[in-house]
């Protein structure tokens, strides 16, 4: 069948993927699969048009009386069979992607809890606590005594209290202790803080059973609510507890994009998104014996490379080479250079099994959730996580040895500045003894940076691979916004080079002479998508600091995730809308425009004091509207004079130059 795609698109259209990307080496490599016949999702984006009822969430197959089909130009002419109406439908459809990107992250974050938990009861020795400092910190955040205790003692109350973060059947998750006194008072007036993510999730897919809640505003209350689960629970706690047993990043200088990969290395990709097994990996690949047969098979060494969210946690955390994002996960197989990739959970593409055969990689699947068709599954366990990554190694010495395809790296490499936790910009900012977040509201106070913006996110093959994620950013610093980042999105902005300190020239004056000073990248590199939490926090801190408000709406911050795909990207979209954040996606929205859904999603929710969507396909416009929500915060601050007057500074400044 798929070869049978790629003959009828050659006749009917040559593609051009100089169009489709603007990553280099993927579009090297998607220009060679193309020309030996190796299909990609670029390739079916391209010749399956999306489907527009869809796209607009205006259909319902919540039960056989259905599927029904309503009208989006005339969304209010008809509707379902049961008489579910347009703003029902999308309503329903909306939660059950919250419900679904939720429980991916919360059930990752659920895995590491667990891990946790065999680690402090001394059931697993492969792993230990390396941060205690962290350890202490996070515990001291939900009222857990640190003092004169043992690193079990706390470690063991930290367990009990985080479980909840998953299983509280009433109550307020434990970092809900975290959230802005005034943030949390609005959670609680719309009966909105949650629960345990599993109860939240439960009730999120009960409500939008045929037949159950058919109010979209009392349905948006749950979304949020389960949301807010991932956000402030089941993320937040995936990022602690990795923080807490693998370390705090730091920033690391890291080489990004495919020129990572080494022709006379056995190289081992890694793809997905728990640290877990690519911590293991680590150890595998440095193991004496394994680096000796690789050796022994004519190679000079393993080269162990990230792609993706894990590999940008590891790049953060370890310094690991990344080679590139979502987008990028079949290209990079074509360079034949692969000797395996082995991949865990999430945003892997099923089609990654049949590129990985055509160019003689092996595919490896190791986590119980996540097999494929066609690829070898070799199970992990985090009580004997060698044992599967080291086999893992034995397989990629062994292709390596037997290589059979022509290898073809796009010599591309761009190096960059990654691992910024929220505790280092706290020292970064405030130094050892007195880190905090003050000098960074003071900047924001005196105009100096605009504000703060999240661009996060994947990639998606129906826009141009990390255009919108590169033009977004240029403009963001252009214009002194602080731009913080996870994911796909980082590492879009890290081959565009713009994650070093020298990209400091392309920001706007204030921006660029803080860059200078502080010698840190006008672009700051969180991680994962999990670590988004990081951003939650950080804005906490501003809140708490003081200066900018008493709520995280009413700070001069905003997110973007302007190339998204995936329904975890939805989810974080709500937490951030929830938390009181302003939120642009591109690509496209999953309301019909004008309805009262899209309303209340695009409006209604920041008139209740939390945040609001917004949408742009192009990320100019994108900008603009951030831009103006932040000024609009400022304004609401009385901060628009301090930053006129820098403004005057510099134009001051101009006319001495002139005259
Ligand atoms: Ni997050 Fe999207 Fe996937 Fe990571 Fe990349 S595609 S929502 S950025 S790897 S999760
Ligand atoms: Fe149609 Fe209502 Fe059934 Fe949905 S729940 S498929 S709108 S009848």
């Amino acid at each position: 069948m798929a070869e049978k795609t790629i003959k009828k698109m050659d006749k009917e259209k040559k593609l051009n993927y100089r169009d489709m990307s603007i990553c280099d080496a993927t579009v090297n490599m998607l220009e060679k699969a193309n020309r030996e016949g190796c299909e990609t999702a670029f390739d079916r984006a391209a010749n399956m048009k999306a489907c527009p009822i869809g796209a607009d969430s205006a259909c319902c197959k919540h039960c056989s009386m259905g599927p029904c089909r309503l009208n989006a130009k005339d969304p209010y002419g008809k509707v379902g069979v049961c008489g579910a109406t347009i703003d029902t439908i999308q309503a329903r459809n909306f939660g059950r992607m919250v419900a679904a990107g939720g429980a991916a992250h919360t059930d990752h974050g659920m895995a590491m809890l667990d891990l946790f938990r065999d680690v402090v009861q001394g059931k697993i020795k492969e792993y230990t606590i390396k941060d205690v400092d962290k350890l202490e910190a996070v515990a001291q955040s939900i009222g857990i005594e640190t003092e004169g205790r043992t690193v079990e003692e706390i470690s063991t109350d930290l367990y009990q209290q985080l479980e909840s973060t998953y299983t509280a059947v009433d109550g307020e998750i434990p970092f809900a202790k975290r959230v802005p006194e005034k943030t949390l008072e609005l959670w609680r007036k719309h009966n909105m803080v949650p629960r345990g993510a599993m109860r939240e999730i439960m009730e999120m897919m009960h409500r939008t059973h045929m037949g159950v809640d058919q109010h979209y505003e009392n349905l948006t209350e749950q979304i949020t609510r389960t949301a807010l689960a991932d956000g402030w629970g089941g993320s937040m706690v995936a990022t602690e507890i990795s923080d807490i047993l693998y370390g705090t990043p730091t920033p690391v200088s890291v080489d990004v994009n495919m020129g990572v990969l080494k022709e006379d290395h056995v190289n081992v990709i890694v793809h997905g998104h728990e640290p877990n097994m690519f911590e293991s990996m680590m150890m595998s690949v440095s193991d004496p014996g394994l680096v000796q047969a690789a050796k022994d098979a004519g190679a000079k060494g393993i080269n162990l490379v990230g792609m993706c969210c894990s590999g940008a946690e590891m790049m953060g955390r370890h310094g690991i080479p990344h080679a590139g994002n979502f987008m990028s996960t079949e290209a990079i197989l074509v360079t034949g250079a692969v000797d395996v990739m082995c991949v865990d959970i999430q945003c892997i593409q099923q089609a990654l099994a049949k590129v990985a055969d055509c160019y003689d990689t092996p595919l490896i699947t190791t986590n119980p959730r996540c097999r494929i068709e066609g690829a070898t599954h070799i199970p992990f366990h985090d009580h004997h996580a060698r044992k599967c990554t080291d086999e893992v190694v034995i397989k990629a010495v062994s292709r390596f040895k037997n290589r059979t395809k022509e290898i073809d790296i796009p010599n591309i490499r761009n190096v960059g500045i990654h691992g910024f936790s929220y505790e280092y910009i706290n020292y970064m900012l405030g130094g050892t003894f007195r880190g905090s977040y003050t000098p960074l509201n003071d900047n924001i106070i005196n105009g100096r940076i605009r504000g703060v913006a999240g661009v996060v996110g994947c990639t998606n093959p129906r826009v141009k691979q990390d255009w919108l994620h590169v033009e977004l950013v240029k403009e963001l610093i252009k214009n002194d916004v602080l731009v913080l980042q996870t994911g796909c999105s980082q590492v879009a902005l890290a081959k565009a080079g713009m994650l070093t300190p020298e990209a400091a020239h392309l920001a706007g004056p204030g921006l660029s002479e803080v860059c200078e000073t502080v010698g840190m990248p006008p672009v700051l590199g969180l991680g994962s998508c999990v670590d988004n939490s990081r951003i939650l926090i950080a804005a906490s801190e501003m809140v708490r600091v003081g200066g900018l408000g008493t709520s995280i709406a009413d700070l001069p911050v905003a997110g973007a995730a302007p190339e998204y795909m995936s329904e975890k990207a939805i989810c974080i979209g709500q937490y951030f809308v929830g938390s009181g954040v302003y939120t642009v996606f591109g690509v496209t929205f999953p309301t019909v425009e004008g309805t009262k859904f899209h309303n209340h999603l695009f409006d209604g929710l920041e008139k209740q004091g939390f945040g609001k969507w917004g949408f742009s396909n192009d990320p100019h416009e994108m900008a603009q509207m951030m831009i103006a929500h932040i000024d609009k915060k400022r304004k609401a601050l009385g901060l628009d004079k301090a930053r006129e007057r820098v403004l005057m500074d510099m134009a001051d400044r101009q006319k001495l130059a002139e005259a």
